[in-house]
């Protein structure tokens, strides 16, 4: 039988002391966003991050989400980055305009910096489905957005410009 093939591999770990982080949060709808909030400041603070280390910056609405992240991520202080807030179907057109707007906008920032932007947008068709999503039955979206941070800001570190290509080690390729 052929060997099986053992790749090289680059993982980012869940160790967080000495990463600096920046989370964006959102006013509008705020209900959600501090539930979000403090869910995420959970999860960096179990997984070692210091208070010293974490910023938070409060917006209007999710619609200043994106330029908020990518001053942030311009300051080159932070690992990684993120943006809270949540977005609420209403009548008009309003709700795709701000989430699409939202989305894109986190998504070219942290493209146009190299700064991992974690994206904690609810866009729920209702109130019920962003409690469900902030701490009741779909657990918390912020404690999960917290986790994704670190191994963001981990793999990011391995993959800066220049950082050696991981190749199988020796022993693996004599097999
Ligand atoms: N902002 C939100 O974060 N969530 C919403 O549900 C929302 N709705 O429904 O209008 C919302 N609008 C405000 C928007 O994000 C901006 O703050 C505002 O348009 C000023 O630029």
């Amino acid at each position: 039988m052929a060997d099986k093939l053992q790749p090289g591999k680059i993982d980012g770990e869940l160790r967080a002391g000495g990463l600096r982080f920046a989370i964006a949060v959102s006013r509008f709808n705020s209900f959600i966003t501090e539930r979000l909030l403090s869910a995420a400041l959970d999860a960096l603070e179990r997984s070692g991050v210091k208070g010293r280390d974490v910023t938070v910056v409060h917006v209007p609405g999710a619609f200043e989400l994106p330029l908020t992240a990518k001053k942030l991520a311009l300051t080159a202080t932070y690992d990684a980055l993120i943006a809270i807030g949540c977005v609420l179907r209403g009548e008009t057109a309003h709700y795709d305009y701000v989430c699409s707007e939202t989305s894109r906008g986190l998504q070219l920032a942290q493209i146009d910096t190299g700064v991992p932007v974690i994206f904690c947008v609810l866009t729920c068709d209702t109130l019920e489905q962003a409690i469900d999503r902030a701490g009741l039955k779909g657990g918390n979206k912020g404690f999960e957005a917290g986790l994704a941070a670190i191994e963001m800001a981990q793999l990011s570190r391995k993959l800066r410009p220049g950082a050696p290509a991981k190749s199988p080690s020796a022993k693996a390729r004599r097999k």
